[in-house]
């Protein structure tokens, strides 16, 4: 058994529900579970800061299916939910990415992991540590918080959540 972190964002549309439709298609996936879902943060745009505030959430899953079939995954539901891409680091109603696939660093042309941003971001970071709170950088051994420190700010949780049956099923 696979255990993979996942991080999602959304700062288009409906964005609390554009969360709910993913964590719901993830769930609905036959080789795969998942296994626990951090708060929803509202945090500030990073890259390019001219858009709208995302909500964010992190959550763990379990599956035996590799990371590349994971990523397919992600992608598939990304455009189920309709994501147009216009460019890179700019808006879009949900964006799901790879965190983390066991301790395991994978670089191939479709995919890395750890994901190359993860240690400099506050919006990964945070809802990361509500789920691994003792958990360390595969790559570098440094533990997220430590990462974390100095980059908690525009991070702001938004809603606290009982658990992924009670995620999906919360009215936005
Ligand atoms: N890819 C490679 N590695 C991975 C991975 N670990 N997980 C490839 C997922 N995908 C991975 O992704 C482009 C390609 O990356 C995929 O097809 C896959 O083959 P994309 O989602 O189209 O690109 P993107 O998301 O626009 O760019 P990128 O570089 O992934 O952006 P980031 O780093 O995800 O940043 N600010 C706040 N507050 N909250 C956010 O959620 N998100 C971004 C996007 C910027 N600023 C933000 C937020
Ligand atoms: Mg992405």
């Amino acid at each position: 058994m696979n255990t993979a972190y996942l991080s999602l964002g959304s700062n288009l549309g409906n964005r609390f529900e554009m969360l709910q439709d993913a964590v719901r298609m993830l769930q609905e996936k036959p080789n795969l579970k998942v296994t626990q879902i951090s708060s929803v943060y509202e945090t500030d745009p990073i890259g390019y800061t001219e858009q709208a505030t995302f909500l964010n959430i992190v959550v763990e899953i379990q599956s035996y299916l590799s990371a590349e079939k994971i990523l397919l995954i992600c992608l598939d539901t990304e455009q189920t939910l309709g994501r147009i891409r216009e460019f890179r680091w700019g808006p879009r109603c949900i964006d799901l990415d790879i965190l983390l696939y066991n301790d395991e660093n994978i670089e191939s042309e479709k995919l890395t992991v750890p994901h190359p941003r993860l240690h400099e971001r506050g919006f990964v970071l945070v809802p990361l540590m509500e789920l691994v709170p003792q958990g360390i950088h595969p790559l570098t051994g440094v533990s997220f918080s430590e990462y974390a420190e100095g980059q908690k700010e525009g991070v702001h949780v938004w809603k606290t959540i009982d658990g992924v049956d009670a995620f999906v099923r919360l009215e936005s």
